[in-house]
């Protein structure tokens, strides 16, 4: 340890130095000291917060604990797992470092351990590989050099060289064996992995560091707050079916955070790895890794801002597919709608629903298992929903898109030779086996079923033969994926499972119910790539790639998938929502910090089911979560079936009025919306993004997780509490604009209280920006054919500048085929013009029809359109707003608009 304290005072090193010290500081490692007896109390005044447990599998006694060399010391339960009683000395054998060398990508060392833990199967022997990939990314891998152990097959960047130089340096200690790891330009210590020992068992790898600051983000899916709690947390990733509860482990898995540093620069683990995990937070501040298997694998992203983390993290898992144009407006579902003439019922409604506002703004009908035969994948009910495939068309003839769930479970318990997607997949040999070989059969809304394995080249195509045999019959839009974690109604199988070690681990992670077979199928059961324990996690993102695919190949167009289980580079194939939400005030707030996550994640595509799931709404929490709902980059109300209606039109005509009017800030803010996915996809930006996002270096901002921003430029405050019609607001420096009047607000950086009655969600426009922006028509598809409207907010300097991208919004590859148009506008000297960066056929009837500028300090003398005056604007004195009106300007083309005061 002291010899850590002597590295962390040297100044940063160039690479080839600090080789010369390592090598220095490897031929005097001192050997550590025997653990026959157990620890001095001297080596046990270990200060309460960085104590590391050392018995993470059990409770024990003093006499269990000290046996195991380690300290014993009762203390009082606080965060959900308390302060550990049994905790490591310093003295604990790790493992030490030999043999460091330099390689063309970084460096090599062997770790040896010559004590075995408390764990079976130690591997005493460990390669480590530390790769500086880039400049601001390091990877380093922690490997068993004599046998290959499963690693997580989602294809990453492969570097060959070094970067020639970076913003990190890495220390190494070799006894006990630990990296630390630097911010060149700050000094400031990121990681330090000597904190506690080193385990890797073939069933329990942990490896804990030091933390730089308090404020930590990521660590998805649970249910948050966005500034994750350091308080003896425990956050626990095996995906479950589970409403959304505190302390559990939910649908999905991302094993990466972000953490900011002080004076806002930012860094970013991402630990690659998918087994069943646990994520220990302590005040020191100081996070355990704890897996069951793997490797261990990360990467570390130096930012420094937390955008770049964030693109950093998605260079990795690579960045979010490019939604339908189509998929941003709003949709319609439940769990329920029973009957064909139902499901058509609610479509009318909302289109009836023309008052007090000329919209109907339903983008997009969903229908849940109601559908299905027998609650069976790729059948539909012959008497409820006889005319299913007239249903679908007749939507498209109405501009309404259609979008079905699909469970991956398939009925097992049919007559052979009446239910194909079995017959066909048994065949195939698709399935999910359990020890024996044999199909594993679990229980799922059909009764008796089997499990595809989609980690399988077969499963894939039949998996689209059952897709497109079923589009054939009913030509859907998009697909939503459910039950994938995959959720099982009985544990395991029918048959429980056999016991073994992978059924029976050394080590549990903090699963609700317990054991790893809670509500899934067994660990043990084997699939195409490995184990189901190690690919479990997996499960949902196999299905969701697997789907994309289907879909692409079926619709040559841009699929669109919803799926509730995600890990790790979700974000490429398909989108999320949040599962089984209740409708209460305490989950509409949780909604904001998962959407917020998730973009971080790199899954923009999100959105809770508004309204709620669970439970009865009321028609104020209704209003309130559609305001905020139309403020989800995925925007859909959805409800359980045996809860009261919550479709907009089952409310009183004010509830309708205000739904209806947030629905049409979406749907005019919808080529701003379209502009950030693009953002997303092209250069991994968050669409909904957090406040400490944007504005890093105000660490107000870095708690704030009750308002958050669509891209750059939109300010969201919601009403997340019952009663309330005010709301209290940050703002942080600059110039905000309301958009209902155009006044501006300026701040230094301060919280206002603003008028939030039932009518109204507080949105505000940022000085500096110009939004693209378009008056709604009936959907999306009428919308893209009106005419543009710019909002250009000035700064008091008067500048302001923001582009659009657009396409025909539907076809695969606009991008990455150069088959777009993008625009930049800029304003400033009492100017307005646009830059054409690309132009193509799609924007040709796409024109500028008026300009809102918001900050023009006096009435202006004359309005000049490319050259030629105008008398169609209006001037307002004490908003300072400029309306200028009835243009008729190619996007696609030049233009200059002038105002001279
Ligand atoms: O066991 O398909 O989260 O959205 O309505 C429940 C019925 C299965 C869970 C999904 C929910 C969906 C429901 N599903």
């Amino acid at each position: 340890m002291s010899m850590q304290g002597s590295m962390g005072r040297r100044s940063s090193a160039d690479s080839v130095c600090s080789l010369l010290m390592l090598i220095l500081i490897s031929a005097v490692c001192p050997v550590a000291p025997s653990q026959e007896t157990g620890p001095s109390p001297l080596q046990c005044s270990v200060s309460p917060n960085r104590r590391f447990d050392c018995v993470p599998e059990k409770c024990v006694s003093k006499e269990e604990c000290e046996a195991r060399g380690c300290c014993y010391s009762p203390a009082g339960d606080k965060g959900n797992i308390g302060q550990p009683w049994c905790f490591f000395p310093p003295s604990y054998p790790s493992y030490k470092m030999f043999n460091l060398t330099q390689t063309d990508r970084g460096y090599n060392a062997t770790l040896k351990r010559s004590v075995g833990t408390f764990m079976p199967h130690d591997i005493m022997t460990l390669q480590l590989e530390v790769l500086f990939e880039t400049e601001s990314r390091l990877h380093f891998t922690i490997k068993d050099p004599a046998k290959k152990r499963y690693e997580v097959p989602i294809p990453t960047p492969q570097v060959s060289g070094k970067a020639s130089s970076t913003l990190f340096d890495v220390q190494f200690s070799c006894d006990p064996f630990g990296l630390i790891i630097r911010r060149k330009s700050s000094g400031l210590i990121l990681l330090n992995t000597t904190v506690a020992p080193l385990i890797f068992a073939d069933q329990f790898l942990q490896i804990s560091t030091s933390l730089p600051s308090g404020y930590l983000y990521g660590l998805g899916e649970h249910l948050t707050a966005l500034n994750l709690s350091l308080q003896w947390n425990r956050l626990t990733f095996w995906n479950r079916d589970l409403r959304p509860s505190k302390d559990s482990n939910l649908y999905g898995s991302h094993p990466f955070y972000l953490s900011m540093e002080e004076g806002g620069q930012s860094h970013g683990v991402f630990l690659l790895n998918s087994n069943a995990m646990d994520v220990l937070l302590q005040e020191a501040p100081a996070l355990t890794w704890r897996t069951t298997g793997g490797i261990l694998d990360f990467y570390v992203f130096l930012g420094p801002e937390p955008k770049s983390v964030i693109r950093q993290y998605q260079d990795i898992i690579g960045y979010p597919f490019m939604p339908p144009y189509w998929s941003l407006g709003f949709h319609l579902c439940r769990w329920g709608y029973s009957t064909s003439n139902c499901t058509r019922q609610v479509v009318k409604n909302m289109r009836d629903a023309k008052i007090p506002l000329l919209f109907s703004l339903q983008d997009v009908q969903w229908n849940d298992i109601d559908y299905m035969d027998a609650m069976r994948d790729f059948t539909y009910d012959q008497n409820r929903f006889g005319d299913f495939p007239e249903m679908v068309k007749e939507f498209h003839q109405q501009g309404v898109k259609y979008i079905m769930i699909l469970d991956p479970a398939i009925s097992s318990s049919n007559t052979p030779g009446s239910y194909p997607p079995y017959d066909d997949g048994l065949k195939r040999g698709v399935f999910i086996t359990d020890d024996e070989g044999k199909p594993l059969v679990g229980k799922v809304w059909p009764g008796l079923t089997v499990f595809p394995d989609f980690t399988m080249p077969e499963t894939f195509s039949w998996w689209y033969d059952m897709v497109k045999l079923f589009h054939d019959q009913v030509p859907f839009d998009g697909i939503w994926i459910d039950m994938n974690e995959p959720s099982n109604f009985v544990q395991g199988s029918v048959d429980g499972c056999p016991n073994n070690e992978l059924e029976n681990p050394p080590y549990v992670p903090g699963v609700v119910g317990g054991s790893l077979r809670s509500t899934t199928i067994c660990a043990s059961s084997q699939q195409h790539l490995s184990s189901h324990y190690n690919l479990h996690n997996l499960y949902g993102l196999s299905e969701a790639v697997a789907t994309h695919y289907a879909l692409v190949k079926i619709l040559k167009k841009r699929p669109f998938i919803i799926s509730r289980s995600t890990f790790a580079s979700h974000g490429h194939y398909a989108g999320h929502w949040t599962g089984d939400v209740v409708s209460s005030w305490e989950q509409i707030y949780y909604s904001v910090p998962a959407i917020l996550l998730f973009n971080m994640f790199g899954v923009p595509m999100v959105g809770a089911d508004i309204c709620g799931f669970g439970g009865n709404t009321t028609e104020e929490l209704c209003v309130r979560w559609s305001q905020l709902g139309a403020f989800y980059p995925f925007m859909r109300n959805h409800n359980d079936h045996d809860s009261v209606s919550q479709e907009p039109y089952v409310f009183s005509s004010e509830a309708q009025k205000a739904i209806k009017s947030a629905l049409l800030i979406r749907y005019t803010l919808l080529p701003y919306l379209y502009t950030l996915f693009h953002k997303a996809h092209s250069s991994g930006e968050t669409v909904a993004r957090a406040l400490f996002i944007e504005f890093p270096t105000d660490p107000n901002t870095w708690t704030i997780d009750r308002q958050y921003l669509w891209g750059e430029a939109l300010l969201i405050t919601p009403v997340l509490e019952q009663g309330k019609t005010t709301v209290n607001a940050y703002f942080p420096t600059g110039t905000w604009y309301a958009p209902e009047s155009g006044t501006g607000i300026q701040s230094k950086g301060q919280w206002l209280m603003l008028p939030a009655p039932l009518d109204k969600i507080n949105v505000h426009i940022r000085g500096g920006y110009i939004l693209p922006a378009q008056v709604p028509g009936m959907n999306t598809e009428e919308s893209r054919k009106n005419k543009l409207l710019l909002v250009v907010a000035l700064t008091p300097d008067g500048v302001a500048r923001g582009d659009l991208f657009w396409d025909d919004g539907v076809s695969l590859g606009t991008f990455e085929r150069q088959d777009y148009t993008h625009v930049v506008f800029l304003a400033a000297n009492n100017i307005l013009l646009n830059e054409l960066i690309r132009v193509n056929s799609q924007a040709d009837g796409l024109k500028l029809g008026m300009v809102n500028v918001y900050g023009v300090p006096s009435p202006p003398k004359k309005v000049l359109i490319n050259g030629i005056a105008s008398e169609d604007y209006s001037y307002t004195l004490d908003t300072k707003v400029l309306i200028i009106k009835s243009l008729s300007l190619p996007i696609g083309q030049q233009f200059v608009i002038t105002w001279t005061l």
